[in-house]
């Protein structure tokens, strides 16, 4: 009876054996927690690219930026270290100011005008990747972004000297601009940030208001509509080139089912974010006339200073994202 029953069991275990030894074990990093709409999304696009290819192809993800810090995660992928990250588009500014254009304010203030910027801009984002050795997966936005106050903010005064946590250099400048301190916080850093007094205030969405339960720190979530920026997720093009062909499309496939179900998921995120926040006490409200001028003021210049940094193509993609508006 045992011997019998034995068989199969050694059976499948040599078959397993046998694809382990081709198959491709693949590390990635993103800097965001398990809290996150992104980071459900990115294992459910790993378990994803492992059904569709028998496990020929296995992502492990490493999420909160527990394997790689986010500054670390692009030139970790380039370099090879890893074969895939996630991290804020914005956050690679530093690389060129197109980078920039989904934290520009005016630029695109729903979903489908930042679906539509994406599409615009990705032949030159996918270009910049290139040149490094890397290839773009897919991107998603996050909800619109907005303040996050311990008052209500009913008066562009109070941004004076306040203390903003802000996620990328953009943010940074934008606060500077309102009159405010500035500080680049890390998403994970955010409760450690208010509950030492080292921020006031933060400039983020829904949906990271609610994973970092804003609640425990301010009261008022000013839903200012800033602009919706992405994540992207990239690879190194050197592993995505040792995969057989069969495992490539199948990789490319479950990025693009990806891509779609995030845009999805953030929009549906956005919703049962704001509700979270205010089922915890939170009170959302839009800016009234004096802040909105006080935002559009600090946008322009924002604005300005981009284009005295951005080249040519940039521009010019931007304009043309604009005429097909
Ligand atoms: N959450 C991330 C990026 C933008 C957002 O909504 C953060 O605040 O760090």
């Amino acid at each position: 009876m045992q011997k019998t029953l034995a068989t199969p069991v050694i059976l499948a275990a040599a078959i397993s054996v046998a694809a382990g030894a081709q198959a491709a074990e693949w590390t990635m990093a993103t800097p965001y927690g398990d809290a996150s709409f992104h980071t459900k999304n990115v294992k459910q696009f790993a378990e994803d690219v492992a059904e569709a290819t028998n496990g020929e192809l296995r992502i492990n993800v490493h999420s909160g930026g527990s394997l790689v810090a986010h500054g670390e995660i692009k030139p970790s992928v380039r370099r090879g270290t890893i074969e895939a990250g996630e991290v804020f588009l914005s956050v690679l500014s530093n690389d060129d100011p197109i980078f920039e254009v989904d934290t520009l304010p005016g630029v695109a203030g729903s979903y489908e005008e930042a679906f539509a910027l994406w599409e615009a801009t990705k032949p030159i984002i996918s270009e910049q990747f290139a040149s490094q050795g890397m290839m773009p997966l897919y991107a998603v936005a996050w909800p619109s972004q907005g303040i996050y106050t311990d008052f209500e903010l009913n008066d562009p005064e109070r941004f004076e000297g306040l203390r903003v946590r802000a996620p990328n250099i953009n943010t940074q400048r934008f606060v500077d601009n309102l009159g405010g301190n500035p500080t680049e916080t890390e998403e994970s850093d955010i409760p450690t940030a208010f509950s030492t007094g080292r921020v006031d205030a933060m400039i983020t969405s829904t949906s990271t208001g609610n994973a970092m339960t804003a609640w425990d720190y301010v009261s008022h979530y000013t839903d200012a509509n800033l602009w919706l920026p992405k994540n992207i997720v990239f690879i190194n093009q050197r592993a995505f080139d040792r995969l057989d062909e069969a495992t490539q499309e199948a990789l490319l496939d479950a990025a693009a089912r990806a891509e779609e179900r995030g845009w999805q998921m953030s929009r549906e995120d956005n919703d049962a974010s704001a509700e979270a926040l205010q089922e915890n006490g939170m009170t959302i409200s839009t800016p009234n006339e004096e802040v909105a001028a006080a935002l559009q003021a600090a946008g322009d210049e924002l604005f300005s200073d981009w284009e005295t940094r951005a080249d040519d193509q940039a521009k010019q993609v931007l304009e043309e994202y604009r005429q097909q508006r």
